[in-house]
């Protein structure tokens, strides 16, 4: 019998991206089944009871919570195009990148608001230089190499997420002249199978930030 496979998520979020990834990466099926985040379901606060938080992966009946774990779980489980490195050494440096991008990267991109405040920027560029120099030593096409691998999808909120942010802010530091290895990654992550299909439409995320800045009416 199929394994069941339900994906608790909601459109928007990029750490729910996270989990589609893996899952497409591994040419897994599944139910998707969108959270309302201000009137959180049974299901979730069942199965996320700790953070509550999305997104959640039901597989046959066992819960698993925090994006980078399930994307580690799913690699753990289901063979054939991995995400993680198999060296040791190596699988314990994507796992350190991986960190780094969740604990320091990118609260420090996010806390860029849409003041321009030029100290706030020049700390993101530090943190995205960082990323920066690693494919540049790299020479690969992405973190993980030829294929899309656990750095990758870590960072899809910087390859994503961010232009999308930095327009409604009316900012612009993540630029192909500053970056140029990390704009032309993010432009292979974004159009590349896997990915395309998880992220959220356009319209709708800027529709969001513009909100999210104060500047729902465009201005
Ligand atoms: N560290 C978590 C973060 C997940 C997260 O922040 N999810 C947001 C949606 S983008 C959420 O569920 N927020 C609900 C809340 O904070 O109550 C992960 O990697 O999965």
């Amino acid at each position: 019998m199929a394994d069941a496979m339900k994906l608790y998520g909601t459109v928007l979020s990029a750490y729910v991206s996270r989990a589609k990834i893996a899952l497409n990466i591994k040419g897994i099926k599944y139910e998707n089944l969108e959270e309302d985040l201000s009137n959180k379901s049974a299901d979730l606060l069942k199965y996320n009871p700790v953070f509550k938080k999305v997104p959640v992966l039901l597989h046959n009946g066992k819960p698993i919570s925090e994006s980078l774990v399930i994307v580690e779980y799913i690699d753990d489980v289901w063979k054939g195009v991995p995400i993680l490195p198999q060296d040791p050494y190596e699988r314990a440096i994507a796992r350190f990148l991986a960190k780094f991008i969740d604990e320091k990267c990118i609260p420090v991109i996010k806390a860029v608001g849409s003041n321009g405040d030029e100290k706030a920027i020049a700390e993101a560029c530090e943190q995205l230089q960082i990323l920066e120099n690693q494919l540049k030593v790299k020479g690969t096409k992405f973190f993980g190499g030829d294929n899309i691998g656990l750095v990758d999808i870590a960072a899809d909120f910087i390859a994503y997420w961010h232009a999308i942010r930095e327009e409604a802010a009316g900012i612009k530091f993540f630029t192909e002249d500053k970056f140029p290895k990390l704009t032309k990654w993010a432009d292979d992550f974004v159009n590349s199978e896997a990915v395309k299909n998880t992220l959220p439409p356009r319209e709708q995320m800027l529709a969001f930030y513009l909100k999210f800045f104060g500047k729902a009416n465009g201005m």
